[in-house]
């Protein structure tokens, strides 16, 4: 046995000068310490000793075989040492990287935060108002009673829900213009105030969505005068909209302000030649005007000593119109194209 394993431990040195591989040294390993391995074999033959020589036999084996471990795991770090060394000489520094896509703000939210930097030196400061509101905010309070045919221009979704006694119906907000009462009411006054809420509306196709984004303006104070109001809209579209563009003051009629207009811009897609996206060179980008005395009233503000200016525009034909956005249909924004949106 003493014999067999000097032979063995000789043999096995012969083995591992001709290792070159990981690969190589696996196999070695399972030829001699393996579980079918020849110290395996020779365990299995000390069975048939008596109890003295299996126990001096059962020592020496061990031993060889804690030699051939350590020289394994000893050859085995040196062989990964240099695999790894090898993938290092295989990584080129200048070839570059693969990039990772990093995602971005949503248009309409990047559109939101830079009309809240616009107002903010101005005073008016982002409130939120509820964007599921009683009809009360939404029309009466606005001096449009519930027989009144103008309540139609606002195609309303309806809540199914059962009425209030004195605010109505629940309806998906058609309007920022119910925050206007909401805010009087807080009874802090002056007010500046810049509204930024989703609205819904019955309506969809190339400048209509169902649910689209508003923000409303509204200025209370002592003094305040259509010229304050003229002044914020023209500092506004200068600072959004950028050089060589124009705004229009149209007459309209809101019942909620008194006198109103529309505002429209010319139109960013063909610089107000007129196409498919505003049809007459003009895009309208929302309604303003003094406030009515009775939306004061009904505010709880005395309009003989107060009043006030408002505005509410849509966020998404006012971002669709800044200069160089080239966008032809609204629903590109809310349709999640990747394709579409990676470009801003
Ligand atoms: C109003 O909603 C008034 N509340 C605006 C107002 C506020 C007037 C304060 C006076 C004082 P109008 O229905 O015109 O007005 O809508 C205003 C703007 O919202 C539109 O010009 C448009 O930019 C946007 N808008 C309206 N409906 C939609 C829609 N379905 N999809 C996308 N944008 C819309």
């Amino acid at each position: 046995m003493d014999m067999d394993l000097k032979e063995l431990l000789s043999q096995f040195k012969d083995d591992l000068k001709k290792i070159s591989s990981l690969e190589d040294l696996e196999a070695v390993r399972l030829k001699y310490a393996g579980k079918k391995g020849v110290l395996a074999k020779f365990l299995e033959e000390i069975k048939t000793l008596s109890v003295e020589e299996k126990k001096e036999a059962g020592k020496k084996i061990n031993e060889a075989k804690q030699e051939i471990q350590e020289k394994i795991a000893e050859l085995q770090n040196s062989l990964a040492g240099a695999k790894s060394a090898s993938a290092q000489d295989r990584f080129y520094k200048t070839l570059p990287g693969k990039k990772i896509a990093a995602g971005h703000l949503h248009i309409i939210t990047q559109a939101i935060r830079e009309i809240v930097e616009i107002f903010k030196p101005l005073g008016f400061v982002r409130v939120r108002h509820p964007e599921i509101d009683w009809e009360w905010f939404a029309f009466e309070a606005l001096n449009i009673p519930a027989t009144h045919p103008a309540r139609d221009e606002w195609e309303t979704f309806f809540v199914d829900s059962p009425p209030d006694e004195k605010y109505g119906r629940l309806v998906i907000t058609p309007h920022t213009s119910n925050g206007q009462v909401r805010e009087m009411l807080k009874n802090e006054l002056p007010i500046r105030m810049l509204g930024i809420s989703r609205c819904g509306r019955r309506q969809e196709d190339v400048s209509h969505l169902q649910t689209f984004f508003q923000f409303e303006g509204l200025a209370v104070d002592k003094g305040i005068s259509i010229t304050h109001l003229k002044g914020t809209l023209d500092y506004f579209a200068k600072n959004f909209f950028g050089p060589g563009r124009e705004i229009r003051l149209r007459p309209h009629d809101f019942r909620f302000t008194e006198p109103s207009f529309e505002v429209d811009i010319n139109c960013s897609l063909c610089l107000g030649k007129g196409c498919n996206f505003c049809k007459s060179g003009w895009v309208e980008l929302g309604g303003a005007g003094m406030v009515h005395p009775n939306v004061l009233k009904a505010g709880g503000i005395d309009s003989k000593i107060y009043t006030g200016f408002a505005f509410g525009w849509g966020v998404e034909r006012t971002y669709m119109m800044k200069s160089g956005t080239q966008i032809d249909d609204i629903r590109h924004l809310f349709n999640n194209d990747l394709r579409f949106l990676e470009q801003f």
